[in-house]
């Protein structure tokens, strides 16, 4: 009997590996930066698994039984993070969704080759309901030249994102990344705190079965968006002919990752009171949108690919339509037809 390589159990440390290895002469630093996350992630993963008990153990700025101050979720993660990334140099410059401005990063050698923009807790709402949470990362190449990286560095299309990925905080734990080599998924093991190989090279199907919006913001939608989610739901040339059904968690992580496995369309568009959306362009949109396209899929702005947007400022925000390609493309199509929905 021969012994087959997919026999293997591989963790998401050989595997980024494996990946780093089909760049012959990479230096290792964008892997050990995300293994660097996936370390991260464990962290904020068991104290997630313990948010129930806050009231119990102690509220926010109380002192735990060990003496420490207990932190807010979203706090917490977001120190995780600064705590774990970029130890071992890799690192020039941090961006948190948590935090007003970016930390330049300098331990010294002032070679960073890398920065590392981050939601730390996305759908920080749905915590105290214990409703699934997660966190998104994108990892650029600094394009200042040396020292502690700048602003331009984080201030870059999304399409020169050098890694991306999200992790899910659900009935399991996930870590899913891509660094240009096809999308894959990593389910933890608890009993020994590895990510496990559970989903390779994932593959959204290309027209939505599912379309995930927050409806009670209808009213503010323009009559366009409302014709776009009516056709959604009654079936149209984006969703095959076939009407899809309703599903929104309100993190937008979750509602990402069930539509990638199982095919569908998130959207949050511009209503009257908030023209641009609320999600954010560096934090969430961008790394996802990468995720998107590696698994076949599509992120628009409604007017084009949001990997082509040019942030601003760090905490822009963009409306979203993003998952199976079909349905996106046919979104957008719709958004440039200024007839469509104007007979409502
Ligand atoms: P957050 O980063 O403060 O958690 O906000 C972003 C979240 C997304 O996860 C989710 O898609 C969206 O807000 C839900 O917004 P709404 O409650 O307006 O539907
Ligand atoms: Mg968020």
């Amino acid at each position: 009997m021969t012994l087959q390589p997919s026999h293997n159990l591989m963790n998401v440390e050989n595997h980024i590996l494996e990946m780093q290895n089909l760049h012959p002469g990479a230096s290792g630093d964008l892997t050990s930066l995300l293994g660097d996350i996936s370390f991260a992630a464990k962290i904020i993963a068991r104290e997630v698994s313990h948010a129930g008990l806050v009231d119990i153990l102690g509220a926010t700025g109380d002192e735990n039984v060990q003496g420490e101050q207990v932190q807010k979720l979203d706090e917490y993660a977001n120190a995780t993070m600064l705590r774990c990334l970029g130890r071992k140099g890799q690192v020039c410059l941090l961006g948190s969704e948590e935090l007003e401005d970016v930390l330049e990063v300098d331990f010294g050698s002032g070679s960073g080759k890398y920065l590392v923009v981050f939601d730390p807790l996305d759908g920080s709402s749905n915590i105290d309901a214990n409703v699934s949470i997660g966190t998104i990362f994108a990892i650029y190449a600094r394009v200042s030249p040396h020292g502690p990286g700048q602003l331009r560095d984080v201030l870059q299309s999304g399409s020169k994102i050098v890694a991306a990925g999200y992790v899910v905080y659900g009935s399991s734990t996930m870590f899913v990344y891509t660094a240009g080599h096809g999308v894959h998924g990593f389910t933890l093991d608890p009993g020994i705190g590895e990510f496990l190989l559970s989903h390779q090279n994932i593959k959204i199907p290309f027209e939505a079965g599912i379309y995930s919006v927050n409806e009670g913001n209808e009213p503010r939608w323009t009559q366009q968006m409302k014709e776009i989610v009516r056709k959604l739901k009654y079936g149209c040339d984006g969703t095959a002919g076939k009407g899809c059904t309703a599903r929104y968690i309100g993190s937008l992580v979750s509602d990402f990752h069930r539509n990638l496995l199982y095919g569908g369309v998130f959207l949050y568009p511009a209503t009257e009171d908030v023209p641009n959306g609320k999600l954010r362009l560096v934090y969430e949109a961008a790394p996802l949108a990468m995720i998107a396209e590696h698994a076949g899929g599509y992120a628009s702005d409604g007017n084009g690919p949001i990997l082509d947007r040019i942030p601003d400022s760090i905490h822009e925000r963009v409306p979203l339509f993003i998952g199976s390609r079909g349905t996106v493309l046919w979104i957008e199509k719709k958004m440039a037809d200024p007839e469509f929905g104007a007979g409502l």
